[in-house]
């Protein structure tokens, strides 16, 4: 679809005339050397989801010194189920069912499918509000592999009816409490791991809907290049949508660390806004006004495993360029108020990944425009995570040339058998790409068994891939850094990705803009049927339906949002007095 759109382009206008005028009508990006290299960052942050992949096909895997681990996951109990559910599950009904795969918590290893949902989103979001940052980071088969390991085991672990309607799904794998009692690497690990199920009667709805978030956001990734998968995952965000609002409960069984609250519309909304920008669903409904999404349904916070309030409007932002979701961004903004003059750091546990969410938003608000307060504000907060603070450190391990290395990482730092975090072992292996919670106003305290300060988790990583992704996009970097030390590293199997060229641009490319300026109908031409579609939709014609991509193509003068001089330019257009 989206080649062939293209070669209408080049059908109606030489592609040199599209070219000029598309970077004509890009805002001026201050031609700035970047302090930090975000490429760099980016690239290595991904290594962070293979230090905490579970089951098997790890060894082998980017990480020389990650192997497979708790295999026996494949006989996990069904204990807990009964009725319709148990027999969906465990169909040969001998207790057992297969839940090896996906992705541990944090620096210890226990499944959440929240915090999974979560980090899968994110990243999933990092590359919708920034087309194509990770094939220019180098790294693209890379994001595609950690997103197609996540959406693997989300979709193992949910278990349909014959009627395709979810039955059960594995919500939690190992008891917390029981894995915590235990300082050892993944590998060696033969504990007994606890499955925490969800059921109509006893369903979090909150979970189901990450899920399908993350899902779905895996979808959008992968459409082009493997359509077939992209269908499966979004069968299966479907199912848990309608699952999650059909059977609504908030049990947290198994989820001490992970508590959800009850408000579960704000993953229902995201899961909904990707299912709507694959054309798979309805425009979510929502106006939001000052942190307020109606029905007493508040923000005021920041994006997070719970809360992704945030991350919807940035998706709806990016999408739709609506006023509301830019007005409800800047409201969220200025009450968690970034400068780019003093760092934030008012979280007493895992700060940076509070920071970088902020970051987020604020590199919604800037849109292309890397001068902008916004822009800086964000640049200038990363760039303390980076090493730009008063240790030197940087909070990104095996970023730059000084970082942690009594790190909460049971895999990375397992001590010797007999130690536990209390012994303040130093890392065995450099943990490349975790972000650590990191430095806050009341310093930074390089102890293992200080989590607050030295411990990583998907959340982490999903919300640093929002901020960074924004910031490579806006001021560029080397990527190939990211190559040479994956080349250095003896933690890394550097040729695990071979098949994947680096790019070495340290320039910003303009944002792609949709498939064809002027054509709202996305019909592969621009003509009188555009601009009445337009101008019909702008009357409110409730019938004048345009897609996320037909918006874009829509906004000729690439302000923020389709207006009725968009209409006029149009038309100018087809009576051939203006280039667009
Ligand atoms: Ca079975
Ligand atoms: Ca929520
Ligand atoms: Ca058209
Ligand atoms: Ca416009
Ligand atoms: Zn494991
Ligand atoms: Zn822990």
């Amino acid at each position: 679809m989206y080649r062939s759109k293209k070669k209408a382009v080049s059908v109606l206008l030489s592609s040199a005339l599209f070219l000029s005028s598309l970077s004509a009508m890009q805002p001026a990006i201050p031609a700035s050397a970047a302090d930090h290299n975000y490429g760099e960052a980016l690239a290595l942050s991904l290594y962070f989801f293979d230090s905490n992949a579970c089951g098997t096909g790890i060894t082998d895997g980017p990480l020389t010194w990650r192997g497979d681990c708790h295999t026996y996951d494949a006989d996990a109990s069904t204990a807990g189920l009964d009725g319709t559910a148990k027999s969906v599950v465990d169909p040969d009904n001998d207790g057992k069912v297969d839940l090896t795969g996906g992705y541990h918590d944090a620096g210890d290893h226990i499944k959440f499918n929240l915090t999974i949902g979560f980090g899968m989103q994110s990243l999933a979001l990092s590359e919708y509000l920034n087309p194509g940052i990770y094939k220019k980071a180098g790294c693209e088969e890379h994001l595609h592999y950690i997103l197609k390991r996540g959406a693997d085991y989300m979709m193992k672990s949910t278990f349909l009816n014959s009627a395709g309607e979810v039955a059960a799904v594995a919500g939690t794998v190992a008891d917390g409490n029981l894995d915590h009692a235990y300082w050892s690497a993944p590998e060696v690990q033969t504990y007994e791991r606890k499955v925490f199920w969800l059921t109509a009667s006893s369903n979090n709805s909150a979970v189901c809907c990450e899920m399908a978030a993350g899902l779905a956001g895996t979808a959008y990734v992968f459409k082009e290049s493997d359509p077939t998968y992209a269908a499966e995952c979004i069968k299966y965000a479907k199912a848990l949508v309608k699952f999650a609002s059909a059977h609504s409960g908030n049990n947290c069984e198994g989820m001490s660390f992970y508590s959800t609250n009850s408000m579960y519309q704000d993953e229902e909304a995201l899961a909904n806004a990707w299912l709507w920008i694959l054309d798979e669903g309805t425009k979510p409904n929502y106006a939001p006004k000052n942190g307020d999404y109606g029905g007493g349904m508040g923000d005021w916070d920041k994006y997070q495993w719970d809360k992704v309030w945030q991350g919807f409007s940035v998706l709806m932002y990016k999408a739709t360029g609506e006023d509301v979701y830019r007005d409800e961004l800047l409201y969220e903004h200025n009450k968690n108020g970034i400068t780019s003059s003093k760092f934030k750091g008012d979280a007493g546990w895992g700060n940076s990944r509070y920071n970088c969410a902020i970051q987020m938003t604020a590199l919604a608000l800037a849109g292309d425009d890397a001068s902008s307060e916004y822009a800086k504000a964000a640049k200038y907060q990363m760039d303390c995570i980076l090493g730009d603070n008063s240790l030197n450190y940087s909070f990104l391990i095996g970023y730059g040339d000084k970082w942690p290395t009594h790190i909460h990482h049971r895999a990375a730092n397992p001590g010797d058998g007999t130690q536990t975090a209390d012994s303040n072992m130093s890392a065995k292996y450099t943990n490349y790409g975790m972000l650590v919670g990191g430095i806050n106003n009341d310093g930074y305290q390089d102890e293992t068994n200080k989590y607050q300060y030295t411990e990583g988790a998907l959340d982490y990583n999903g919300c640093f891939a929002l901020a960074c992704a924004g910031l490579y996009r806006l001021y560029g970097g080397d990527a190939s850094a990211a190559k040479t030390i994956a080349q250095n590293a003896s933690e890394i199997n550097d040729t695990f990705f071979d098949s994947i060229a680096i790019q070495t641009t340290t320039t910003t490319e303009p944002t792609p803009i949709g498939t064809l300026r002027g054509d709202v109908d996305c019909s592969g031409d621009v003509d009188v049927s555009d601009a009445v579609l337009l101008a019909r939709f702008l009357a409110e014609d409730s019938a004048a339906v345009i897609t996320p991509t037909g918006l874009i193509n829509a906004n000729v003068d690439s302000d923020q949002q389709p207006t009725p001089n968009d209409v006029t330019m149009i038309l100018r257009f087809i009576a051939k007095m203006i280039e667009l």
